[in-house]
């Protein structure tokens, strides 16, 4: 290894972490995705070639190579307490009262500083040296569980504190989170592959945190703000902040997300105004709150007050009443899903929740019916898990009338009456009988769903209709319908059946990722099948792999691999394989794009340059991007991959932002091709 290797090792983290920083903290990207993605494969491609340059701040050390065994109980370094709770403004004047007596009576009133309260998993991070060295759960608060290797997969905390002049040991707190989006996302996905739905955004970052396998961690996607910062050794000039207020810039100095959304309030009313205002902002942030914190912003006087047995004295939550409403169970239903997965579903007298009326609440299985002693006819209380999925939270057993029996899991499929299944270890039962019609019709929406083959006016309604009129038995029908077979439905004009028989013909020209998504294999999710048909490019190829080929794609787990494989087990399946075949449907198709350009880093890419770059002139670029197999051509067209930017760009800038085409700077063309 020379000192150049070494040298251009910290130059890349050093760009990556820029980049990541301005991306995951600041929210203002600073590097394009394929550029962020050629450099970070450089970096590991040193790692991998020189193992003694691996460092834990590096960026490739953010997911760990293989699962922990468990997790190691921990004493915390300063111990995590909790916050009192105030539920409105009342109690909160009362706690004001309190902490007030422990001062002198003519003591001016200070100044609060007000946070929203993130809705998450409170973790306690260590830095030895500015670097990342330790993530605890918050536990008991005295101890807790070391899940560092997880905490090192949430992107907006830093592996390495920025600063120049690291503390022996800093102690950061914060509150990890599963943004919203996120969350319903995992959720449609988990909907579409038929495994169980998470309960709300809270419970799956916690869940996610506990995850032994960290690769299953970083797929979630984990978000984080930073709140509490401690120097617990000093060194020279430590940069100890006087109030909170200053802690939470510094945190952002030091590389953290800090919630923006903070205040100073130097009233009691202000207080009121900030907890008013967020009750109604908060249903617009992409993050869940349930409540905001309220802190004395002067370090002194914190020190000054101290804590009771369990709480700061001088911090508060103050709490947002839960979206929690009593209702009756008129009903329990059974819904089959796509999957044959049976989900019961509780049918409630409609009942005014946070905004909408609720009329049904999922139970998600029968264990948990059982968790609830839930009998219809039950009263019962209904909660917005995250505002978004209602829930039974539990039973109120005084306002059981006589004479109700606990609910039980039918034995035979509601649908098409056929028995159902409960494997061992499974919470869930599902109806194995692969003709029955709630099967049916749902594979036939999933593959008309806008990832899979994208049929527009191919819906609910219609496909209703096909099935219980015996027109569709597999999706393959779909290619033989004809306009007559359309016309002769409900609300079904000749324009109409035209229109979605086009849009079924269109199909046909979707590409192969696609058409594996919509076949609806367990845990096959869009983005799993396009791995899937970047490696086996065909599916006779995919049809006669081993699992271990399967599984031997990077991203890809043994249990995707093993019900890829028990998909094209079944004869039936062939069978269907065998008829979109002759339906026209592309099963072949996608290539890996990234090998052909493996010994020359710019191959195939093509690039314009404008304006006077810092360094280099024109030709010079010109060259140096042309002896890296790049292209460079005078004018910005759809066929442009990169513009490179100097000072004084011409018009070519604005064509190229545009066509959406990515912009390099001169440093990033030269890393790119170093
Ligand atoms: C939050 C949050 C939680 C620090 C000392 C007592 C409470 N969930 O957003 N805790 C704190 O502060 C701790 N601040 C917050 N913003």
């Amino acid at each position: 290894m020379t000192p150049e290797i070494n040298q251009r090792v910290q130059e890349l983290r050093q760009l990556l972490q820029k980049a990541s920083y301005a991306y995951y903290v600041l929210d203002n990207p600073t590097m394009e995705d394929p550029v962020y993605d050629q450099l970070y494969r450089e970096l590991q491609d040193l790692e991998t070639q020189y193992p003694e340059l691996i460092a834990p701040d590096s960026p490739t050390q953010r997911v760990g190579e293989k699962p922990a065994s468990h997790f190691s109980s921990v004493r915390h370094n300063i111990p995590l307490y909790s916050l009192e709770n105030a539920f409105n403004i009342e109690e909160f004047a009362k706690w004001q009262e309190r902490w007030q007596r422990h001062l002198p009576q003519d003591f001016p009133l200070p100044i609060y500083v007000c946070e929203l309260k993130i809705d998450g998993s409170a973790l306690a991070l260590t830095y030895q040296n500015g670097i990342l060295v330790r993530g605890v759960t918050r536990g008991d608060g005295v101890t807790g569980e070391d899940i560092t290797q997880n905490v090192r997969t949430i992107r907006s905390i830093p592996l390495r504190l920025n600063t120049d002049n690291p503390q022996p040991i800093v102690e950061v707190r914060g509150e990890a989170f599963l943004p919203i989006e996120v969350f319903e996302q995992i959720n449609q996905e988990r909907a579409k592959t038929g495994e169980q739905l998470l309960a709300n955004p809270r419970n799956a970052a916690a869940g996610a945190l506990r995850q032994l396998d960290s690769r299953l961690v970083a797929q979630r996607r984990l978000d984080f703000f930073a709140y509490t910062l401690h120097f617990t050794t000093e060194k020279s000039n430590p940069p100890t902040p006087h109030s909170q207020w200053e802690s939470l810039k510094l945190l952002q100095k030091l590389g953290f997300r800090v919630n923006p959304n903070r205040q100073l309030c130097p009233s009691l009313e202000d207080v009121r105004n900030y907890y008013n205002n967020w009750d109604k902002e908060r249903r617009n942030l992409p993050y869940m709150t349930d409540g905001v914190v309220v802190k004395l912003n002067s370090i002194e006087l914190q020190e000054k007050l101290g804590f009771t047995q369990k709480f700061p004295r001088w911090a508060i939550a103050l709490k947002y009443p839960a979206a929690e409403a009593p209702t009756l169970v008129l009903d329990i239903t059974v819904q089959v899903g796509r999957t044959g997965a049976l989900t019961p579903v509780a049918e409630l007298k409609p009942v005014q929740l946070a905004g909408t009326t609720v009329s049904r609440a999922t139970l998600h299985n029968s264990d948990r019916i059982r968790e609830l002693d839930l009998h219809i006819g039950d009263t019962v209380i209904i909660r917005k898990a995250g505002e978004i999925i209602p829930e039974v939270v539990r039973v109120l057993p005084q306002l059981r009338p006589g004479n109700t029996q606990p609910f039980q899991m039918p034995a035979h499929c509601p649908v098409c009456n056929s028995p159902v299944k409960r494997e061992a270890g499974e919470a869930v039962t599902r109806c194995i009988n692969s003709s029955c019609p709630a099967i049916l019709k749902g594979s036939l929406i999933h593959w008309a769903s806008r990832d899979a083959l994208d049929i527009n006016g191919l819906g609910e309604k219609l496909v209703e209709q096909l099935v219980d009129r015996d027109l569709v038995k597999s999706v393959a029908d779909l290619y033989s319908l004809t306009p007559e077979k359309l016309t002769a439905l409900e609300r079904m004009g000749k324009k109409s059946a035209e229109k979605i028989l086009t849009a079924i013909a269109q199909s046909q020209n979707q590409p192969w990722s696609r058409v594996l998504y919509g076949l609806g294999i367990r845990h096959i999710g869009s983005v799993n099948a396009q791995t899937i048909t970047q490696n086996f490019t065909t599916v006779e190829q995919l049809s006669k792999a081993k699992i271990t080929e399967i599984e031997g794609i990077y991203g890809i787990g043994s249990e995707i691999a093993q019900s890829v494989w028990d998909w094209f087990q079944v004869e039936g399946n062939q069978t269907l394989i065998q008829r979109l075949r002759e339906a026209g449907l592309q099963l072949a198709g996608e290539v890996k794009t990234t090998t052909e350009s493996a010994h020359q880093p710019l191959t195939g890419k093509t690039f314009v340059i404008t304006g006077t770059l810092p360094t280099l002139k024109r030709d010079e670029a010109k060259e140096l991007i042309q002896k890296a197999g790049g292209k460079v051509t005078n004018s910005v067209s759809a066929k442009t991959d990169y513009l490179v930017v100097g000072e004084d760009p011409g018009s070519k800038l604005a064509k190229a932002e545009a066509l959406g085409i990515t912009q390099l700077s001169e440093e990033t063309l030269l890393a790119l091709i170093a």
